[in-house]
């Protein structure tokens, strides 16, 4: 933030909060054990328009800057992460993918009831043997007609199961004319359509509550109105998202670090040992200050990286940044969380283990640790 909140921004953030505390927290644990996606909670986000939040008003959406929607989303991850992987989702990649390329005709179809929180949407690009290498995948699109008939299967499509619409990357080019990145083309698929079949809902070790699964096309045919663009850009489309889509991630991993810290700091009050709040030993206090230490510099990096995508031009180094710290902090909080709790953080009823297990998608979702440091070394040696 370069200065102080505006009136707006603080009460969305506001409204996020009460409704994570009053509606998410206090169900969070017993969607978490029981690996239950609850889509009546994020119709309900939808309903306060938490799925239409950088989507200009013009097509129904709240228009605001990307620093609030991921204040929000924050508040959102501090009460339950996995619920924020549903709205981070939908937000920054479907509608941003349709806001930037979507026709008139494809923004009154899909964009607007997306923005309203009538329509979920999903993002389906990775395959089984494309992953960090996405441009490598394989799905296939091939023309009949004037429209196009797709074939394969997409993994760890977060919505995958319960979504209405899926931006899916599916190649355009031919056997033996393979054009690389620039030979896939992004498509919008209603669920219903025939040949969508929902293959695999997947059983993570964390965000267990959120919908992963696993997508197959099977001879699924769409008209000419159900690709994106042009028919070669989908991978651009899809990474020039991403960037958005990894702030979200981010985001979420500042939450989750929050909701450990907080948990950390309330029990060192509470907990007594050797006649002694532990919070009042040294080493205990100094842990509490180099956690809320890492969240304040990974919120701002965050903040910071926000600023730049809203103020135009190429913000894919800093939000790689960002997302690599705030997700690496959100493990190292989370786990000093748990060593803090000491025997009881590794148990089932206390929520700072379930907060480590969260936290370690967030390492690995929107592109490993690993491919944000290829995007941030890329742009640091391009520019020298
Ligand atoms: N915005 C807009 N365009 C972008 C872009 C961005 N952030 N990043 C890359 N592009 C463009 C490039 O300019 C390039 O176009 P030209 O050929 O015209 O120059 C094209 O997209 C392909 O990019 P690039 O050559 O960098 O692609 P690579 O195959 O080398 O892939 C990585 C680079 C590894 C960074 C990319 O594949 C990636 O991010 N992988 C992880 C995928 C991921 O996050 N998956 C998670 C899915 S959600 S669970």
């Amino acid at each position: 933030m370069t200065g102080p909140p505006s009136d707006e921004r603080r009460q969305v953030v506001e409204l996020a909060r009460s409704f994570a505390r009053e509606h998410l927290a206090p169900g969070a644990a017993a969607r978490d054990a029981a690996s239950r996606f609850d889509r009546a909670v994020v119709d309900r986000l939808g309903e306060l328009g938490f799925l239409g939040m950088l989507v200009p008003e013009a097509w129904d959406g709240l228009g605001l800057d990307t620093g609030t929607y991921l204040l929000a989303v924050e508040e959102i991850a501090a009460a339950d992460a996995s619920v924020a992987v549903s709205m981070a989702v939908h937000n920054a990649l479907p509608a941003q993918m349709l806001v930037r390329h979507g026709s008139e005709a494809q923004k009154e179809r899909w964009l607007k009831p997306m923005a309203r929180g009538e329509l979920l949407g999903a993002f389906a690009l990775s395959e089984a043997d494309a992953g960090s290498d996405a441009a490598g995948l394989r799905a296939q699109a091939v023309r009949r007609g004037d429209g196009w008939v797709l074939n394969g299967t997409k993994q760890w499509v977060s919505n995958g199961g319960t979504a209405d619409v899926v931006l899916a990357m599916v190649r355009t080019d031919r056997e033996g004319e393979r054009r690389g990145a620039h030979g896939i083309g992004c498509f919008v698929v209603p669920t219903d359509t025939p040949g969508y079949v929902v293959a695999k809902r997947e059983d993570k070790m964390g965000l267990r509550s959120s919908d992963t699964a696993s997508i197959h096309f099977d001879d699924l045919a769409l008209g000419p109105e159900h690709l994106l663009g042009e028919p070669g850009e989908g991978f651009v489309y899809a990474l020039e998202a991403l960037d958005g889509g990894r702030l979200g991630v981010a985001a979420q991993a500042c939450g989750i670090a929050r909701a450990a810290l907080e948990h950390a700091r309330r029990y060192a009050s509470e907990r007594r040992q050797f006649g002694h709040a532990i919070a009042e030993f040294e080493a205990v206090a100094f842990r509490l200050a180099d956690m809320a230490t890492r969240l304040e510099a990974a919120r701002s990096l965050m903040l910071e990286a926000a600023r730049r995508t809203d103020a135009g031009g190429h913000a894919s180094g800093i939000v790689a940044m960002a997302k690599l710290f705030a997700s690496e902090t959100a493990m190292w909080v989370s786990t000093q969380a748990v060593q803090l709790f000491g025997g009881y953080g590794y148990m089932r009823d206390y929520p700072v283990e379930r907060l480590m297990r969260d936290a370690k998608a967030t390492e690995i979702y929107e592109g490993t640790s690993e491919v944000q440091r290829v995007v941030i070394a890329r742009d640091l040696l391009a520019s020298t």
